[in-house]
C-alpha cells in the first residue's frame, strides 16, 4: 500500500494524526481531503478532522477521490460540491500530480537567458550572522540559532512587479502553473486503475484566493479563509473578474516555485537561497526580530504591510493596504531593500526542512537534498519567506526576519511572490 493509501484508509477509519500546531501554508491537497472525509470522521471533532488531513499525502488520488464521490451526489454531496468550489486553501502547497511534468515543462518554455543585468539590484557583501530565532516566538524550525556563512551576492531592491513578470510572458511566450488545466493523463498514472475522470470543470486552471471571513472556528481550518478559484491567476489575483490593469508596480502573486525560478533564470539571475534572504533581510543588524530592528509592527509608523485587526474577518487598514500594496510602500532597510516584512510570501530556493537548522552547513549553506515537513509528510516543499499582507500577530507572524514558511513547488497563492538574487 502507498503511503497516501494508507492515510486514505486511516483518515476513512476515523483515525487519527495529531498536528499540535498547523498555522499559516496549507495545501490544496489537505483542503480537498476534508471535504472528501467530512462524513467519516467525528463531526462534532473539527480540529481531529483537520488534523487528519494535514497529514495527507498525495493531492492526486484525494482530489479524484473526491471527484468519483461527486459522481454519485446524494444532496449532502451536491452541498459538498458546491463548498469545494466555493472554498478552498490557505497558503499553500503541493499540488504534484496535478500539473504534468512541471519542472521541465516550465523549464524549456522559460526561452533563453540572457546577460544579468544589476539594475534594481542592490550588493550584498557576504559575512558572518547569527541565522535563526533570536526571541522565542518562532516555531520549532527556526531553531537552533546558529552560525552562517554567506558569499558575495545581489538581490533584487524589491519584489518582481506585474509588469515585470508581464515582460517575461511577453518574451517568452510562458504560461504559468495556474493556468494550465489540469492533466488527466498524468494524474491518473498516479491513481488506483479504473478512477473515473473527473468532470471537465474540475480540471481547470484555478488557484487559491483569499476571502475574508467574519465567523471562524479557530485557526486550525484554514479552509475558511481560503478558496480554489477557476481562472484566478497572476493576471486575475482575485478571480477572473479581478485585474492587474493600473498595479504594474504592484508585486506579482499567484505564482509557483516554478514560475519564480523560470523568471529568475530568464533574467539571468536566480532565486536567493534561505541563508543569503535572511542575511539580507536583516539588513546587517544581529539579534533583531524585524527588517527595521525590534519595534513591534504595529507601533509607531507603518513599517510594513501585514493585517491589523481581527484575523481574518476585520482589517482596519492602519498601514492602508487591504491587500497587496505597490512596492516600495514603506521604508527600505538598512540594506536598502523593500518589503522584507509583510506585502507578500517571497519564494527561496531551498527546499524545506523542519530539522534543517539543526545540520545546516556552517558555510553557504543551500539548503537540504530533500524536503520534510512534519505537519505533511510526503509533500516536498520549497521555503518561502517574510510574510505578507495576511500577517497578524494573533495568527501568524510571518513578518519577522527569522520566520520560516513552506509550499509546495506548483502552488500558486494571492499572498505569494518573490524576488531573484545572482552571484555576480
Ligand atoms: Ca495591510
Amino acid at each position: 500500500m502507498r503511503p497516501c493509501e494508507q492515510n486514505i484508509h486511516a483518515m476513512a477509519q476515523g483515525r487519527s494524526f495529531f498536528v499540535d500546531e498547523f498555522r499559516g501554508y496549507p495545501s490544496l491537497q489537505s483542503f480537498l481531503i476534508v471535504c472528501i472525509f467530512e462524513d467519516r470522521l467525528p463531526l462534532n471533532q473539527p480540529a481531529l478532522r483537520i488534523r487528519s488531513v494535514l497529514y495527507s499525502q498525495h493531492f492526486f488520488l484525494c482530489f479524484c477521490l473526491i471527484i468519483s464521490m461527486i459522481s454519485c451526489k446524494s444532496e449532502t454531496e451536491k452541498a459538498r460540491e458546491q463548498a469545494i468550489k466555493d472554498s478552498i486553501l490557505s497558503c499553500h502547497s503541493n499540488i504534484p500530480s496535478r500539473f504534468a511534468n512541471t519542472t521541465k515543462e516550465d523549464s524549456s518554455q522559460a526561452g533563453t537567458s540572457k546577460i544579468a543585468s544589476h539594475d534594481g539590484m542592490v550588493f550584498i557583501k557576504g559575512g558572518s550572522y547569527q541565522m535563526g530565532g533570536a526571541d522565542n516566538e518562532g516555531r520549532k524550525d527556526e531553531y537552533p540559532v546558529h552560525p552562517v556563512e554567506v558569499k558575495d551576492f545581489w538581490i533584487d531592491v524589491n519584489e518582481v512587479t506585474n509588469q515585470q513578470f508581464a515582460a517575461f510572458v511577453k518574451a517568452t511566450g510562458y504560461i504559468t502553473t495556474a493556468e494550465k488545466a489540469v492533466d488527466w493523463e498524468e494524474i491518473k498514472k498516479q491513481l488506483p486503475p479504473g478512477t473515473p475522470k473527473p468532470s471537465a470543470d474540475k480540471l481547470l486552471p484555478s488557484s487559491l484566493v483569499f476571502k475574508k471571513n467574519q465567523n471562524i472556528d479557530g485557526y486550525v481550518d484554514y479552509s475558511q479563509w481560503w478558496s480554489w478559484v477557476a481562472g484566478a491567476s497572476w493576471k486575475h489575483p482575485q478571480g477572473p473578474n479581478s485585474t492587474i490593469d493600473g498595479k504594474d508596480n504592484y508585486p506579482v502573486v499567484q505564482v509557483s516555485w516554478f514560475d519564480a525560478q523560470a523568471y529568475c533564470k530568464w533574467a539571468g539571475k536566480r532565486l536567493p537561497a534561505e541563508a543569503e534572504w535572511e542575511f539580507a533581510a536583516r539588513g546587517g543588524q544581529a539579534g533583531q526580530k524585524y527588517p527595521w530592528g525590534n519595534e513591534e509592527v504595529e507601533t509607531g509608523k507603518p513599517k510594513a504591510n501585514t493585517w491589523q485587526g481581527k484575523f481574518p474577518a476585520t482589517n482596519t487598514n492602519w498601514d492602508k493596504y487591504e491587500r497587496a500594496a505597490p512596492v516600495r510602500s514603506f521604508q527600505p532597510n538598512a540594506f536598502g531593500l523593500y518589503d522584507m516584512a509583510g506585502n507578500v510570501w517571497e519564494w527561496c530556493n531551498d527546499w524545506y526542512r523542519d530539522d534543517y537548522y539543526q545540520a545546516s552547513p556552517k558555510q553557504f549553506p543551500k539548503g537540504p537534498a530533500d524536503s520534510y515537513d512534519p505537519e505533511e509528510p510526503g509533500m516536498p516543499k520549497k521555503v518561502v519567506r517574510g510574510g505578507s499582507f495576511l500577517c497578524n500577530a494573533s495568527y501568524c507572524k510571518g513578518y519577522r526576519v527569522s520566520a520560516r514558511m513552506k509550499s509546495s513547488p506548483d502552488t500558486g497563492l494571492e499572498h505569494t511572490g518573490f524576488r531573484c538574487a545572482s552571484d555576480n
